[in-house]
């Protein structure tokens, strides 16, 4: 059996009309997740990749998260997005119990920076794979590239799109301009003069 996986070359909405089924889910444990998570959605719509998202509470659903964590691999999920903050369990707890990959952001927490949420999504023990990404905004936009990424394995189109949204990226990074310091310096100080004399 050859495991090698031949790219295909079909939109990845079954038709225009019909409503796609989603590809990505996009899970968070509140609302208060959404500012951080709306990141990920986005950049997935900006890719045309179909993908849902919802609040789905470790602690305060957890009969949800259950079912929504059993059924992924038959509604055709290939990859969640599990976003949560503090003690982070929805990423681990979802990853437990389906082989679906889980891809975890955490979530930039009120009393530790989302530095306790970090540690809680990275070190998963040993068997139940989570993949860790960057605290806050960073992390949702990666998790999003890294999951069109595996999907671009699949889908000739979107292997195209990401191969042009890298090079854009680089044209922009390539062609940046920065400001002399004395520039800037002057600019400063003619700002303290200002607020001095006020
Ligand atoms: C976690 O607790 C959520 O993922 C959220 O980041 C954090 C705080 O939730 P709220 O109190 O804002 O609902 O479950």
């Amino acid at each position: 059996m050859s495991s090698k996986k031949t790219k295909s070359s079909k939109s990845l909405s079954a038709s225009k009309t019909a409503i796609a089924a989603p590809l990505v889910g996009v899970v968070m444990g509140s609302r208060s997740d959404w500012e951080t998570m709306r990141h990920a959605v986005a950049l997935l719509e900006e890719f045309g990749v179909p993908c849902e998202y919802r609040v789905v509470s470790a602690h305060r659903m957890p009969d949800a998260m259950a079912i929504y964590a059993k059924e992924a691999e038959e509604r055709g999920l290939h990859a969640i997005i599990a976003g949560a903050g503090g003690a982070a369990h929805l990423p681990g707890m979802i990853a437990a119990q389906t082989t679906v990959p889980v891809l975890g952001v955490p979530v930039k927490s009120g009393t530790m920076e989302g530095f306790d949420s970090l540690l809680s999504i990275v070190q998963m023990p040993a068997g139940i794979p989570v993949a860790s990404f960057a605290i806050g905004e960073a992390g949702a936009k990666n998790a999003a590239l890294f999951a069109i990424a595996q999907l671009a394995l699949l889908h000739e189109g979107l292997a195209a799109k990401l191969a042009s949204f890298r090079k854009s990226q680089t044209k922009a990074a390539s062609e940046s301009i920065l400001e002399p310091p004395r520039k800037l310096h002057a600019k400063r100080c003619a700002a303290n003069i200002l607020v001095f004399s006020m």
